[in-house]
């Protein structure tokens, strides 16, 4: 009878969540992203101003819709040599974050490049794709319009996939939320999708196994 009783308490009392992997060229703001969104929905964050380069990866579950739902980030450094690891996160993953760096028009070609081979990727077919032009606190950063049409060109190949560009300022806070609505919409409707619920230790132990590879890669600088 206890045991019953518990079964249909954990029922109850379980939630969905969701593995969102956040990607971008590293200096794009994925990790000062990351840190926004635990300080937006409540939780204790790092100090923006004492924020590293990643060499391997944040993560960070946060309770979104009226604590309803879980979001599972997994912020990845975006250098070159930890970029070739990010597919290996794609299977699990239920949206992907892009971050753009919208004041580095000279890192655009490397910037499409690569999302270009995320989309290709056929383990994130039928992900939604947000993708944030990042920086718009700066006088400097490019025209949202502008970011777009480079993103519409690659979201050719995204079919019937939910796609989308926003501006941010991941530093302010300024559209943070907006984004993170925008990505509990899309993979709550994503019907393809494969629901894990709290108990995701598997995943945790493979994503361990990833950043030990990475790590090993990886001498020379420090970890975020
Ligand atoms: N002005 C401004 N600066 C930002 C913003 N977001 C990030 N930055 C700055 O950009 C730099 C890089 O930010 P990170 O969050 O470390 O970038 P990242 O994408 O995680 O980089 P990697 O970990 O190397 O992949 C830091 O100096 C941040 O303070 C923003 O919205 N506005
Ligand atoms: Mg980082």
């Amino acid at each position: 009878m206890f045991h019953l009783a518990q079964g249909l308490y954990n029922n109850w009392t379980r939630k969905e969540q969701y593995s969102i992997l956040i990607l971008g060229l590293d200096n794009a703001g994925k990790t000062t992203f990351l840190e926004t969104c635990k300080k937006e929905y409540n939780m204790t964050s790092k100090d923006l101003n004492k924020i590293t380069p990643t060499v391997g990866q944040n993560v960070a579950t946060i309770p979104v819709d009226n604590n309803k739902r879980l979001l599972k980030f997994w912020d990845v450094g975006g250098q070159e040599t930890l970029r070739a690891m990010w597919s290996e996160y794609y299977s699990q993953c239920h949206g992907i974050i892009f971050v753009v760096d919208s004041c580095n028009s000279l890192r655009l070609d490397e910037c499409s490049e690569t999302l270009r081979s995320i989309v290709m990727d056929e383990d994130i077919e039928s992900v939604p794709i947000l993708m944030l032009a990042n920086k718009q606190d700066k006088p400097e950063r490019m025209e949202v319009q502008d970011i777009k049409e480079i993103f519409n060109k690659i979201a050719e190949h995204l079919s019937a996939r939910d796609s989308r560009v926003l501006p941010v300022s991941a530093l302010t806070g300024e559209g943070v939320k907006d984004a993170i609505d925008w990505m509990v919409i899309r993979v709550q409707r994503n019907k393809k999708i494969d629901l894990q619920f709290i108990d995701d230790t598997k995943d945790d132990h493979k994503m361990c196994y990833i950043i030990n590879i990475i790590k090993d890669s990886i001498t020379d600088r420090s970890i975020s």
